[in-house]
């Protein structure tokens, strides 16, 4: 196979040092983006990372949390030894002893026969977070190594990637759509390739989340080439500010009703692609008739946004050629995200900009590297799958998740129904944090219980400090070996290669876990069949027609563009049975989802008010007069990760909220006061940041954080509850079909205080536990 791409992938120095090309995934965190670094390496040791400027995506450029790797790879407060601790200490941050690896393997083996003996292996539930590399592995741990059903993303509702990609499942039969920047070796200079007029950037900021595979350069590069970008986002962020762009600052969470008026511009002004319309389209008249319920007036009064702005932006879409949206975390953080993301879609449809070069492209089928997720199913009997938890109740869900219900497996922690559950495993995720949780002190609670809990992490957390008794170190992506797989296989426009760079200490990578753990405790699994990692490597390419090359070489090529064919439904590549048109249950791209009518659901597009605005609680609106979202990404931190790294927390030392200047004068604050930051939920101390760039309306407040020099034993552990939204964010407030959580827009008030410790003593007393009922509602 000839390479792609000419960089070694080692490349001997005159100093003795080597530089090792790779491209970057996680662990530490990371979306799978791949960009490209050389990492410096002599006698074994990382002493310098730069940018790879042949990689033809980021051409040298990288975030400051790649370029800190070096300093997060040696801290001495990395764990690099496993560790044990007894359960009864649990909480104790200085009863933890260091252990070996192969006593840490036998202690798994005796606590899952033992727990097998006693409840069976649906006892068991695995954590996993974001879609790091640890997502295509936590699968893998679950259902083929511990060979139990029960791997849990404990975000409520599911409520990131899951909403937008079971919709795009349902309703345009494909994997995860995205916006074409070109793939293909020479990108956006390849003829077969057309740039972008106009990108819409909705709840969506690419340059600091490089979201789920979408590189956040590429916008850049497209800008420099005459792209013109219009932002939906209730925060005026660098791109919707620059010269030529457009921003519709819209109230958090009513992105439903906002698509809707911009499609009744589209079909009412006749600004819509009839021929793709009429060819590839199904439930174009009902729409029609549907957006009519959505006068521009009416939408301007839900979504704050003029109507003139709403107008001018449908019509920039309508008219540009090619037009694609890029839709973000904010579609899925909301209980009416299904139907937001399903009008999102049909904009795009009904334009016509749907798998065009420069649209919304969908992948080839066909280069599904990373088939090893869906295929870990395969060892489990149908006898444990039937057990998943909470999924019998959601079934437009479990047609798409093969994970268990977020909100339903906290009810069944609280209530042992069905059944119980009794060992945890806690990989990727530090859900006590305001990440991976929603009401994160009753996961605590319902956690605490366990007869025992494992943890596989790079660094001590606050969710493994108050829970775990056995502490697995991992390699982080510069000391092992994998794939990087953009869109977590859905989409796979592109690869990229790991490879091993150097080792620290004793640590290991999930894929060696997943195949230790599997040798061990479940022998009719595939595991003990590989003699070592490289042999499962070699064996995933391995029948893939459309990546032609072995491990080995791949390591060579360093990334990989596999063909890419535009308009795959008029080709007969989309379907399974060969035939043109799209795999949904009408062949068509579905205005009108029959699915959702079978699911008891409105199969149109609706927009329906968040649960805890001004308008639905309107005897609340005085009490809570301010809409606050969480959680736009930042550079220095992925999630919770990164606070103890000094040069990246310099960035950002504290948790931040942004506040208008209005609205902080009316409260008297300003920029740098501790605010604590309150609704009917929870409450939590932010520092002021007073910027015009958010609405008099809206404040902003960061997630995920905690204080790694804070005193890490319980019930402080790190200072976990001080700056958590998600103490502020209900459980359980999902839409009809089981998707959604309300992070990004939820009723609040602020106040000015003292300190981050300040607590208003009545407000605090609410928690824990608030309990809600399936509504959404205190009960
Ligand atoms: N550096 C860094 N990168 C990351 C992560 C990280 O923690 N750090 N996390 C990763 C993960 S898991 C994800 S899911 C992605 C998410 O990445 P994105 O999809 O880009 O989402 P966010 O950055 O959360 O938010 C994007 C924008 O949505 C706006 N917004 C807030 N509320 C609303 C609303 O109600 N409607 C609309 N239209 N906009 C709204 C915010 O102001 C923000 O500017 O990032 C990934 N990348
Ligand atoms: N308020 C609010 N809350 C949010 C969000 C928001 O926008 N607002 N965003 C939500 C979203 S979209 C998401 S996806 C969640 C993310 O939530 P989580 O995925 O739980 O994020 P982290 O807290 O960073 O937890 C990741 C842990 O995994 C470890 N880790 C990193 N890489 C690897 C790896 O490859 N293998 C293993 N075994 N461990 C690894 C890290 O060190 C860290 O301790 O947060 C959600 N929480
Ligand atoms: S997005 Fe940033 S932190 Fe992530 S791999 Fe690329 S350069 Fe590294
Ligand atoms: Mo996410």
């Amino acid at each position: 196979m000839d390479k792609q791409f000419e960089h070694e992938w080692q490349t001997p120095q005159a100093d003795g040092s080597t530089i090792f090309r790779t491209c970057a995934w996680s662990p530490p965190g990371d979306h799978p983006v791949g960009c490209g670094v050389e990492l410096h390496v002599k006698d074994g040791k990382l002493i310098h990372v730069e940018g790879d400027e042949t990689h033809p995506i980021t051409q040298g450029r990288l975030c400051p949390r790649c370029l800190a790797l070096k300093d997060y790879t040696y801290d001495p407060k990395r764990i690099i030894y496993p560790m044990k601790r007894d359960p009864e200490k649990r909480g104790q941050a200085d009863a933890w002893e260091q252990i070996t690896w192969d006593e840490a393997f036998a202690i798994i083996e005796e606590k899952v026969g033992d727990i097998e003996k006693k409840y069976g292996r649906e006892a068991i539930l695995v954590f996993g977070g974001t879609g790091r590399e640890a997502c295509m592995f936590y699968y893998p741990l679950a259902f083929s190594s511990l060979n139990t059903p029960n791997l849990c993303y404990a975000q409520s509702g599911w409520a990131c990637y899951g909403p937008r990609a079971s919709v795009a499942d349902y309703i345009l039969g494909a994997g995860y759509p995205e916006l074409d920047t070109g793939y293909f070796p020479d990108r956006m200079d390849d003829p077969r390739y057309k740039l972008t007029e106009v990108a819409v950037c909705w709840g969506k900021m690419p340059l600091w989340s490089n979201g789920d595979g979408f590189f956040g350069h590429s916008l850049i590069d497209m800008m420099k080439r005459g792209t013109k970008i219009i932002c939906i986002d209730p925060r005026v962020t660098w791109l919707g500010s620059r010269k030529g762009n457009m921003t519709l600052q819209l109230k958090p969470g009513t992105d439903a009703a906002l698509a809707m008026g911009i499609l009744n511009v589209i079909i009412n002004e006749d600004l819509y692609d009839h021929d793709f319309v009429g060819n590839w389209c199904y439930g174009f008249e009902e729409l029609a008739e549907r957006v009519n319920e959505y006068p521009l007036e009416l939408v301007e009064k839900i979504t704050w946004v003029p109507a003139e702005d709403i107008r001018t932006a449908a019509r920039m879409m309508a008219k540009a050629n090619p037009m694609c949206i890029l839709w973000g975390l904010a579609i899925d953080q909301n209980k009416n995200g299904v139907q937001a993301g399903h009008a999102i879609l049909s904009i795009q449809a009904i334009t016509g900009n749907i798998d065009v070069p420069g649209g919304l492209t969908v992948g080839d089928p066909s280069v599904r590297l990373g088939r090893w997720v869906t295929d870990s199913r395969m060892y489990l009997s149908d006898e444990l799958w039937a057990k998943r938890i909470g999924v019998d109740k959601w079934p437009a869900f479990a047609a798409t998740m093969a994970s268990t219900h977020p909100d339903e497996t906290l009810e069944t922690l609280e209530t042992g129904q069905p059944y119980e559950v009794k060992m945890a495993w806690i990989n990727s995720s530090n859900f006590l944090s305001a990440t991976c949780a929603d009401q994160n002190q009753r996961w605590y609670k319902a956690l605490l219980p366990m007869e025992y809990t494992i943890a596989s992490d790079l660094y001590m957390n606050p969710t493994i400090e108050g829970l775990a008794d056995l502490f697995l170190p991992m390699s982080t992506f510069a000391e092992h070996d994998g794939f990087v797989i953009p869109y977590y296989m859905s989409n796979n426009v592109w690869l990229g290669c790991m490879a091993k760079a150097f080792s620290v200490g004793d640590t290991k990578s999930d894929l060696e876990i997943c195949w230790e753990v599997g040798r061990r405790v479940t022998p009719h699994s595939n595991w003990p069949k590989y003699n070592n990692t490289d042999e499962w490597l070699n064996e995933q390419l391995e029948g893939e027609p459309l990546l032609p090359f072995t491990w080995d070489e791949f390591k060579e090529m360093g990334m990989y563009f596999p063909p890419m064919t535009y308009k795959k439904y008029e080709k007969g590549m989309l379907r399974n049975d060969g035939q043109p048109g799209f795999n949904t249950v009408t062949g068509k791209f579905e205005l009108y989802s029959v699915l959702y009518d079978a699911w008891g659901e409105d199969p149109m597009p609706y927009y329906e008010e968040p649960t805890y605005t001004q308008v639905s609680k309107s005897e609340l609106a005085e009490e809570y007069p301010l809409m606050a979202t969480s959680g736009a990404r930042v550079s220095a931190f992925f999630h919770s990760e990164h606070r103890q790294i000094a040069k990246l927390r310099a960035l950002n030392p504290d948790p931040l909220v942004e506040i208008n200047p209005v609205t902080a004068q009316k409260y008297g604050i300003e920029d740098g006061d501790w605010v604590q930051v309150y609704n009917m939920f929870g409450q939590g101390n932010w520092r002021a940041v007073v910027t015009p760039t958010i609405d008099e309306r809206t404040i902003h407040c960061q997630h995920g954080w905690w204080f790694p020099e804070d005193e890490g034993s319980a019930p402080n552990l790190y200072g976990v509850f001080k700056a958590n939204f998600n103490l502020l964010v209900p459980h359980f407030n999902v839409g009809n079909l089981g998707f959604g959580c309300p992070a990004k827009g939820i009723m609040a008030n602020i106040r000015k205080v003292e300190s981050i410790e300040d607590r208003n003593e009545q407000n605090y007393k609410q928690i824990p536990p608030v309990l809600v009922d399936s509504h959404g509602w205190i009960k």
